[in-house]
């Protein structure tokens, strides 16, 4: 049976004549055109990335090299008595685009494990820093101190042809994804759990093994498992998959790439949403003394929200115009295990009145939930009650995007990013006002 990295050659080199000839043959053909709006407004909606990793459509929400999110679940073979697929089984179908076997898969499994121990002098690290610091600085700090560990850094400075730096990055990002679920749970035990960390168990795929390092009990493993591969990539525009892919096409490694596109996603517009909408949410119920409010209190507490110059957590998004399916498939782990938990009623109810105040508010492009607005509801019910913990898990699913996508840039040769900036004088003379 081939490897995975042996099938993934195979298809890079059929994708590499696909782009020189775009290059070469169709280089002037223009994609898109952009304004002064997209210039000033954070490039919106400018087509001038390329990802055949996922992509995002408006209406629909994210494919995964092709396939909905359903799809995807329905697809991918299952860690046998769960109900989700091995999160090695969605990172080989991220790859190669091919739908492996569960042989296959488990090969993935097997090589997972034997690369899964972390350097201990990465855990000293993490020990060394003050326990207050916010989970996500720990787990960006902790991913650039095991640059150390880069392979193609080595390779590089010993001097490698352009076309091979992929393989290198796939030793890389194969490793580093093996081992962030021990970084992650590590974390979490040090900050929250008195420095109890729970060693990994070898037998376990990725997504049991962090629910076991986590101390948390079934089903919180096809809680990982689905929490990994559902946020996991989001098409190239969002800042933490741009950012790694931006850092990674200067041809800095995985571990460089991945740690500034942890940043990026540490922002609360974008993964800390997460943390916000619980905060969020408890704060009202807090101001009730713990009672479910009304729809019309919830009414009233966004429109104090809105009027207070802040935004409506885990609602809205840059491109999705639609409930996020994301947040619709993590409904239904909720109602399946969750139907009756306080928060979860509460999230439900606010997907009802939400949109509407939104909508009446008039700003919002998207008046509807994207993936933050529930997650943390799910964590909260398995016991992580440390909200500020919710993006490091974020984070990890993260990686198999990105980490696949990095993989590609490079096994695409893909150059240099660096756009063009003109200045305001400069869009003033364009727009003839000047
Ligand atoms: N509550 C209140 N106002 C909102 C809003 C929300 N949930 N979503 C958008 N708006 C406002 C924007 O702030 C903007 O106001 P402005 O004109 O005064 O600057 C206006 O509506 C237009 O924004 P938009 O084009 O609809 O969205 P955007 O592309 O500028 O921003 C996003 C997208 C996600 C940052 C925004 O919807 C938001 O801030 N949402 C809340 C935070 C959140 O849930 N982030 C997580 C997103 C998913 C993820 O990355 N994890």
């Amino acid at each position: 049976m081939p490897r995975l990295k042996d099938v993934l050659f195979k298809k890079i080199e059929e994708q590499r004549p696909r782009v020189t000839r775009l290059l070469k043959e169709f280089g002037r053909v223009e994609l898109d055109r952009v304004s002064i709006a997209q210039a000033i407004g954070g490039v919106r909606g400018v087509k001038c990335l390329v990802s055949d990793i996922s992509y995002l459509d408006p209406e629909e929400g994210v494919r995964f090299r092709g396939k909905t999110i359903a799809e995807t679940f329905a697809a991918l073979p299952r860690v046998p008595g769960s109900e989700y697929p091995f999160v090695e089984g969605f990172w080989y179908f991220l790859l190669t685009g091919e739908v492996p076997t569960m042989d296959q898969t488990l090969q993935v499994v097997k090589d997972f494990q034997a690369r899964r121990p972390v350097p201990g002098y990465v855990f000293e690290a993490l020990r060394a820093m003050p326990r207050d610091l916010h989970p996500m600085a720990m787990l960006s700090a902790a991913v650039v101190v095991m640059q150390r560990e880069s392979l193609f850094s080595r390779r590089y400075n010993e001097g490698m042809s352009k076309g091979d730096l992929w393989d290198p990055m796939y030793e890389d990002s194969c490793n580093l994804l093996a081992r962030l679920p021990a970084i992650a749970a590590f974390i979490y035990r040090l900050k929250y759990k008195g420095d109890t960390p729970i060693p990994s168990d070898p037998e376990l795929d990725l997504g049991g093994d962090f629910a076991h390092m986590m101390g948390i009990a079934p089903p919180y493993d096809d809680v990982a498992r689905m929490y990994f591969i559902l946020h996991s990539d989001h098409e190239s525009g969002n800042v933490s998959t741009h950012t790694t892919r931006l850092v990674a096409s200067a041809l800095a490694d995985a571990y460089y790439s991945f740690s500034a596109g942890v940043n990026g996603l540490s922002g609360p517009l974008h993964g800390l949403a997460n943390q916000e909408v619980l905060r969020w949410i408890q704060g009202k119920m807090e101001k009730l003394d713990g009672r479910i409010p009304t729809e019309e209190e919830l009414a009233a507490y966004l429109w104090e929200t809105l009027n207070s110059g802040q935004v409506i957590p885990g609602y809205g998004h840059a491109v999705l115009r639609r409930t996020d399916p994301r947040f619709e498939a993590q409904m239904e782990f909720c109602e399946k295990y969750l139907p009756d938990d306080k928060l979860y009623r509460l999230v439900k109810m606010l997907y009802k009145v939400a949109p509407n105040v939104l909508r009446e508010h008039g700003k919002a492009r998207n008046p509807w939930p994207n993936v933050d607005a529930q997650s943390g509801v799910i964590q909260w019910h398995y016991g992580i009650t440390q909200y500020e913990y919710y993006t490091v898990l974020f984070a990890v699913g993260r990686a198999i995007g990105v980490l696949a996508n990095i993989i590609w840039d490079r096994a695409l040769g893909y150059p240099l990013e660096r756009p063009k900036s003109v200045t305001l004088d400069m869009m003033e003379d364009v727009a003839g006002i000047r």
